[in-house]
């Protein structure tokens, strides 16, 4: 066995309130428009890189199954940069920084498990792509810009994931990605009554990742550009001070526009992207149904490229919440149905 040096971190999935879909740059991995998120604690990546000095190659295995790393360029894309880096230091090394590893003969090897299904639309590459950035931050030192900027190159979302709690990751303007950078804005204790229910309708792989779905949105979407450009800024805006002043309706009702929003873009898609299925429109059913019933907004729905639903509630809500997601799903019946069936016995 050759030399080793190795990290484990684990690093939550983030689910953004906010959605980003759409590149304006898609080498440097910059979105088109900023997107907030809340970091789930619950779902989880665990990696763990190792530096071997014996392995032939760079190797990625997550949950048990060998990556074909040919045929994923965004594992190459993070190598690369950290291997660019890892190098530069040892040239730089005037101040020297004789803790960085060497990185000649130096072959990668990662394992990374999640707690959930992934290819079904939780985030899971966020996760994945922000833990193996803060593993090689941990191995090579790097900052806490540097390591958000690895994240992003292997998959935008999972620049939000680096950080915890309420991410704005804002696209930026400038050409070479310099303002493209994320912020907290809070972190999850800020709210402790704010609750996060995963609802997985389907544990099957989507039919088109995020990757190519968003570059085909970006082709051929008109409501895509009026989105980015009279839709979202105000919505970040609105939503920022929602999160300051913990105001749980006014967080829910752009969460749940955005989702909509969101699977819109993707509908007005040629040929258009169908993510969502029967099960997460009967949980949209389900909310509407919910919030009409108690005359407020109490809970909120949102779907990224997949048909599993992330709900939120505040911590009073969750017992009826629950109970509800327990009586009414799975279900046959029509949202219509549930509004006629959501007796006060149940919702109360
Ligand atoms: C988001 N999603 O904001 C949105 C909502 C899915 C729907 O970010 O091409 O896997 O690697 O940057 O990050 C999923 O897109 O795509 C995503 P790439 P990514 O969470």
């Amino acid at each position: 066995m050759g030399k080793q040096k190795k990290v484990t971190v684990s690093v939550p999935i983030n689910i953004a309130l906010i959605k980003y879909w759409g590149k304006r740059d898609e080498e440097l991995m910059l979105p088109l428009n900023d997107s907030v998120s809340l970091s789930i604690d619950e779902l989880r990546a665990t990696t763990t890189i190792s530096l071997v000095t014996d392995a032939a190659a760079d190797s990625v295995c997550i949950n048990g199954k060998e990556v074909d790393l040919g045929k994923q360029s965004r594992f190459a894309r993070c190598f690369n940069e950290v291997r660019r880096l890892a190098r530069k230091r040892k040239l730089d090394d005037a101040d020297g920084d004789k803790t960085a590893p060497s990185i000649d003969g130096v072959k990668f090897v990662i394992n990374s498990e999640t707690n959930f299904p992934i290819e079904a639309g939780l985030a899971s590459s966020a996760a994945g792509f922000a833990a193996l950035a803060f593993a090689f931050g941990r191995l090579f030192h790097l900052d806490d810009t540097t390591v958000v900027r690895i994240a992003r190159l292997g998959s935008g979302s999972a620049c939000r994931s680096v950080l915890s709690g309420f991410v704005h990751w804002r696209a930026g303007a400038a050409a070479d990605g310099s303002d493209c950078d994320c912020i907290s804005l809070a972190s999850a204790d800020h709210w402790p009554e704010l609750r996060a229910v995963v609802a997985v309708t389907s544990g099957d792989s989507k039919a088109m990742g995020s990757t190519r779905g968003m570059e085909n949105t970006v082709e051929t979407s008109t409501l895509l550009k009026h989105r980015v450009s009279n839709v979202v800024p105000d919505r970040v805006v609105r939503l920022r001070h929602a999160i300051s002043s913990r105001d749980f309706a006014t967080l829910a009702n752009i969460t749940m526009r955005d989702s909509n929003q969101l699977h819109s873009v993707c509908l007005d898609t040629h040929p258009p992207l169908m993510y969502l299925n029967e099960a997460s429109w009967h949980l949209i059913g389900l909310v509407h149904a919910l919030n009409d019933h108690f005359g407020a907004t109490r809970v909120a729905y949102t779907f990224d490229a997949g048909p599993n639903c992330c709900l939120f509630a505040e911590v009073d809500f969750i017992p009826t919440l629950l109970a509800c997601l327990l009586k009414y799903c799975p279900s046959s019946g029509s949202p219509t149905k549930i509004l006629e069936k959501l007796d006060k016995s149940t919702a109360e």
